[in-house]
């Protein structure tokens, strides 16, 4: 276990396949959003697949049946876990837990995010996104590894539920930081595909993680 999550967010297929080769072995995951799947299309998640864990990270933030209806292709496109927001309320989160226990899959529900605009209006409410996403059955939740102080207090908050923790690197958080602060896993983009070498970019990482 690497403690890494890598976020795919190129847009080009080739590139894509080609940074999952090579570093499919190394981490525990590869996380899509929504950039490579509007280039790639949803086959992309299968094809990525084929080298780890593919956790889409489609920030789910509507109506229950909606929701629902958007996990269920989600997870027959082959993906392993699906991230959704936790602000539309129980109900919405309740959905997409109901579907991924029904496939055999994973929901990680967003508590507070890692850009400095995360706190313009849910400041406060981590906490209580916290114990929403526990009530409703969640697998974990997200939270930011730019605001490690922020992190331990929703580690403490969150129990035994998985932690993946976004904003190391380009954003400014520090990967060891985040894991001492609490998380379980880092989610790491830019400055993994973006690196002369990712490969070493992420090997630096998960030595880093390791310490
Ligand atoms: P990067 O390491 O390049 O900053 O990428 C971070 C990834 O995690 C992006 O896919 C981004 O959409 C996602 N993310 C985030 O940065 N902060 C959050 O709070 C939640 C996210 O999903």
């Amino acid at each position: 276990e690497s403690r890494l999550i890598i976020a795919m967010d190129v847009t080009d297929r080739k590139e894509a396949l080609a940074i999952a080769e090579k570093l499919g072995g190394a981490v525990d995951a590869i996380k899509v959003n929504y950039p490579i799947v509007l280039s790639c299309g949803l086959g992309i998640i299968g094809e990525l697949k084929q080298y780890t864990n593919v956790i889409a990270d489609f920030k789910v933030a509507d109506i229950p049946n909606t929701n629902k209806l958007i996990c269920e292709e989600t997870f027959k496109a082959g993906a392993d876990a699906i991230i959704c927001q936790g602000f539309t309320g129980k109900d919405s989160v309740q959905a997409c837990v109901d579907a991924a226990k029904q496939y055999g899959k994973e929901v990680f529900v967003v508590t507070e995010m890692s850009h400095p605009g995360a706190l313009d209006f849910l400041q406060g409410h981590a906490l209580e996104l916290v114990d929403l996403a526990r009530a409703a059955g969640a697998n974990g939740i997200i939270a930011p590894a730019t605001r490690p102080e922020r992190l331990a207090m929703i580690r403490q908050r969150a129990g035994d539920m998985k932690i993946l923790s976004p904003g190391v690197g380009t954003q400014g958080g520090d990967a060891a930081s985040a894991i001492k602060a609490g998380a379980d896993f880092v989610i790491v983009g830019r400055s993994i595909y973006n690196a002369p070498d990712p490969y070493q970019a992420a090997k630096n990482f998960i030595e880093q993680l390791r310490r």
